[in-house]
């Protein structure tokens, strides 16, 4: 069902510190900023490999206002790991697979997420704990 891990969402302050940190500790390069007002975030996305199956990253994410996921998250439980999102290769139909096998689709419909991708999330309580994110790049041309 997964092509790979797309990414892994890490919940921060204040944004563009982390993406100097990431950047002159780790050698990791920003290809991509957006804010997205529907998820209440700013992001930017750090390149750290390319596979077979695509690429994989590093999202950094701050909220646009305290009452967001993010938000609420940075206020419980501080900086960290918030999700991880897996790619896969046709979303509808993963939405629909995994809420058959009963775990809480939290979007009815796919949204807009970085980079031009569609996503959708699954509920952290039947991850076990993990705010866990469907992604499926857009179509290369
Ligand atoms: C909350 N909880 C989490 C969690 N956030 N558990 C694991 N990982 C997280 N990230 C737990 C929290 O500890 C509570 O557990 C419970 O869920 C309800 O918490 P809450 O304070 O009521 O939190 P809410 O109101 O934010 O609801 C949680 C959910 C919400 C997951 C339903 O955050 C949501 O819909 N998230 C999906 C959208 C999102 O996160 N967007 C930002 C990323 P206890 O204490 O009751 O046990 S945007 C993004 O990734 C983009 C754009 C992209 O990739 O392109
Ligand atoms: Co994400």
């Amino acid at each position: 069902m997964f092509l790979r891990i797309d990414h892994v969402g890490i919940a921060c302050h204040d944004l563009e510190e982390k993406i100097a940190f990431y950047e002159s500790t780790f050698g990791l390069t920003v290809v991509s900023r957006e804010v997205n007002e529907e998820q209440g975030v700013r992001e930017a996305m750090l390149h750290v490999a390319d596979g077979d199956n695509g690429a994989s990253y590093v999202q950094l994410l701050s909220p646009l206002h305290p009452d967001t996921p993010v938000g609420r998250f940075l206020a419980r439980r501080g900086e960290g790991v918030h999700h991880i999102g897996y790619g896969v290769p046709d979303i509808a139909k993963a939405m629909a697979e995994i809420a058959g096998k009963g775990v809480r689709v939290l979007d009815e419909r796919p949204r807009h997420g970085s980079m031009g991708a569609s996503i959708a999330f699954l509920h952290p309580k039947d991850v076990g704990g993990v705010l866990t994110e469907l992604v499926e790049a857009p179509k290369r041309s």
